[in-house]
Order: C-alpha cells, then sequence, then structure tokens
C-alpha cells in the first residue's frame, strides 16, 4: 500500500490508525531519513488544517496568553534548525513479544525511527513571549486530531518539563528536512524534543499549556511508563513510575536482513546507532562468535547531540548459520544491556537490548 505522493510503499503495521515503518534497509541509505521512508506513527485522526485558519494557543500560567497564527510562528520568531533523530517507544516491540506477549500495541519491527532536520521557532522564544509564571513548571503540548479513548473523544497530548520546554534544542518546527511537515508527520506545527521518545513531539499542535503539574493527557498520565516485569494492564498502578522523556541507548544491524542467505567472504555490516539524553554514540562492534570477539564498525557522519549515527562493518562471512550481534557504547562509557528478558514490559517500550540477527552463509 502506497502512503507518500511519491509512491514508494512502507510496512503498513495498522491501517486505522495508520501506522508504517519503512523498510529496515532504507534506513541507511542517507543520514537524513527522507521523508517518503520516515515512519509514520499516528493514534487517532489525520487532520487536514487549513494554515490560514490555524491558531496556536498559548495559555495557562503565563502572564501574556497568546494566539498566534502560522504567519506570527514564522515572522515573529527567529527561525532554528536541529538535525535529530526522533523514535517511538514501541521501536523493536516484536523483538520484546518474543519473549513475551505485548498485547494491544502495534508490532513495530527496528525502524520506527528516522533522522531528519527540523525547522521552526524555538519553543523558548515563544515561551519568552508569553511570560511564565513561577508557578509554570511544565509544559503540556495538545494535538488537534481526534482518538477515541473508552467512549471519549480526546487529542494527543504530552508535556515536558520547563528546562527541557526552555532548552535550545526544543522546538516547534513547521519543516522537516526544508519542507513544510507533511500532513501525516503534524502540518502545520510541531513539537520537536530531540532526546525524548517521539510521544513528546506532538503533532497538528494546537494549544501549549504552561502549568504546575505534568500533563494528565492520558498518552503522558496512562500510557508511555515502563513498568516492572512482573506488572500487568491490570495491577498496574500508573502513578507509581514516571513519564518515559529519553530514548535508551539502541544499535540496530538494517543490512543484511534477519534470515539473509549470504555469500561466504568479505561482507558489509550496516546499520544506525543513537545515544540517550544526547549522548552521542563513541562506539559500536559487531560479533559473529557470541561475543568472544567483536569487529569495530565505523561511525559515519558527525558525531553531534540529537542525531543518529550510521555504521558500517566490515566482516568476513564463513560458510554457516550465523548470529550476528550488534551494540553501542556512548561517549560516557554507557553500553547496551546485554539481557533482554529483563526489559520485558506490558507496554513494550524501549527495548534496547544488543540486536541479534541470523544470516546463513554458503
Ligand atoms: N497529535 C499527535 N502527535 C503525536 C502522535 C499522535 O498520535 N498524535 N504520536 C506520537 C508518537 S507516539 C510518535 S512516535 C511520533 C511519531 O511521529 P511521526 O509520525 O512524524 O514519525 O509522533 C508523536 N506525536
Ligand atoms: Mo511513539
Amino acid at each position: 500500500m502506497s502512503i507518500t505522493s511519491s509512491g514508494s510503499s512502507q510496512i503498513i503495521r495498522t491501517t486505522d490508525p495508520l501506522n508504517s515503518e519503512p523498510p529496515l534497509v532504507e534506513l541507511v541509505r542517507d543520514v537524513i531519513t527522507p521523508v517518503e521512508w520516515f515512519y509514520v506513527r499516528t493514534h487517532g485522526t489525520i487532520p487536514a488544517i487549513d494554515e490560514g485558519r490555524f491558531v496556536l494557543e498559548v495559555d495557562g500560567a503565563v502572564e501574556t496568553p497568546l494566539r498566534l497564527t502560522m504567519r506570527d510562528v514564522r515572522a515573529k520568531f527567529e527561525k532554528s534548525t536541529v538535525t535529530a533523530a526522533l523514535q517511538c517507544a514501541g521501536n523493536r516491540r516484536t523483538e520484546m513479544i518474543a519473549i513475551a506477549p505485548v498485547p494491544g500495541e502495534v508490532e513495530w519491527g527496528s525502524q520506527a525511527i528516522g533522522n531528519a532536520t527540523w525547522s521552526g521557532a524555538r519553543l523558548r522564544d515563544i515561551l519568552h513571549a508569553a511570560n511564565p509564571k513561577p508557578e509554570g513548571r511544565h509544559v503540556a503540548f495538545l494535538g488537534a486530531d481526534e482518538i477515541e479513548k473508552s467512549g471519549h473523544i480526546i487529542g494527543f497530548g504530552a508535556s515536558i518539563e520547563i528546562e527541557k520546554a526552555t532548552a535550545i534544542e526544543t522546538l516547534l518546527a513547521y519543516e522537516m528536512n526544508g519542507l513544510p511537515l507533511d500532513a501525516i508527520h503534524g502540518f502545520p506545527l510541531r513539537s520537536i524534543v530531540p532526546g525524548f521518545i517521539g510521544a513528546r513531539s506532538v503533532k497538528w499542535l494546537t494549544k501549549i499549556t504552561v502549568q504546575a503539574a505534568e500533563s494528565t493527557n492520558f498518552y503522558q498520565a496512562k500510557s508511555y511508563k515502563v513498568f516492572p516485569p512482573d506488572v500487568r494492564a491490570d495491577t498496574a498502578d500508573w502513578t507509581s513510575e514516571p513519564a518515559i522523556e529519553e530514548v535508551a541507548l539502541n544499535a540496530v544491524i538494517c543490512k543484511p536482513g534477519d534470515g539473509a542467505t549470504l555469500a561466504a567472504g568479505p561482507t558489509t555490516i550496516a546499520g544506525y546507532a543513537i545515544g540517550s539524553g544526547g549522548v552521542p554514540v563513541e562506539r559500536v562492534e559487531v560479533s559473529m562468535d557470541d561475543g568472544a570477539t567483536w569487529t569495530d564498525a565505523e561511525l559515519l557522519g558527525i558525531r553531534e547531540m540529537w542525531r543518529w549515527n550510521l555504521w558500517e562493518a566490515r566482516v568476513d562471512l564463513a560458510v554457516g548459520d550465523r548470529e550476528i550481534v550488534a551494540r553501542a557504547k556512548d561517549e560516557h562509557g554507557n553500553e547496551q544491556p546485554s539481557d533482554g528478558s529483563k526489559l520485558w514490559n506490558f507496554k513494550g517500550y524501549n527495548f534496547n537490548a544488543r540486536h541479534k540477527i541470523r544470516v546463513s552463509v554458503s
């Protein structure tokens, strides 16, 4: 099924709402993920917003509530650009499901992630214009989409703390890779919160509320939290765990694909790696002997906060069935966990165990 004007096809995980991710191999062609290959995560409708009538409301604990048109957002605030990876907290859920079922969630592969350049106004400049009151500790976002939740229609919401909201990297973006946002990626305006799970980058952003407490929106309060493995949906106390903010350190093998048949001899293993909390990845290694020996991968592109790195490792494949595993280390020495079973949680979030694929070499 084709979902973009260029006719490319993503792998559709669900059609209503639309959730899709690209073939894994598309992610390693370019450090900037083209819009046509950028995963799409929606929870409800895809609003068709008339930019000319669009108004962004800024209210709550502010001295000066604002009503901004898109013309205001573009003209009154300096345009800023950040290159940042966006990753769904459910990325790699299929591997978690292989450990134990994760009922009722989208079965994402390892490609619910992309790296784009985002341009727009800095959220801090807009907040500065609204002049938050001292009690304004959280900044809540609300999307214009309509999502059915237990018989009610709600919008997708999230909140971030004032420190992240006023950090230089946090944007209200109207462009993705130099072009106006696509309808499916949040046209005309979305928040971009680099380093945080995709759920905090709210699409079709229509309202910003500065407030004393975290957002009570379903997607901040009753979703996107990691519980210990023994907790299930019916036993979860949603107030007991914090909302996920930062994505986890991760590395994924994109090429060859899992289950591929390859010719013996030299071959290139390629993938992506992303740091947690903006800490750049320092090293990616691959092993073909269950971790006894490791080969360094070359990190491609510049090392900078918020963006991912693509990587390539040259290895020599011997005949037989092989397992290839990748692991990343960040600049602070953090490593990925080797045992995925400890990571299992009933919502299926933040899976970042070392990525393994099986290939057969002849
Ligand atoms: N309004 C709105 N914003 C949203 C969502 C949504 O369903 N509605 N999904 C969130 C989630 S969970 C993710 S991972 C990212 C996905 O962004 P993308 O579709 O542009 O890749 O958008 C976030 N923002
Ligand atoms: Mo997500």
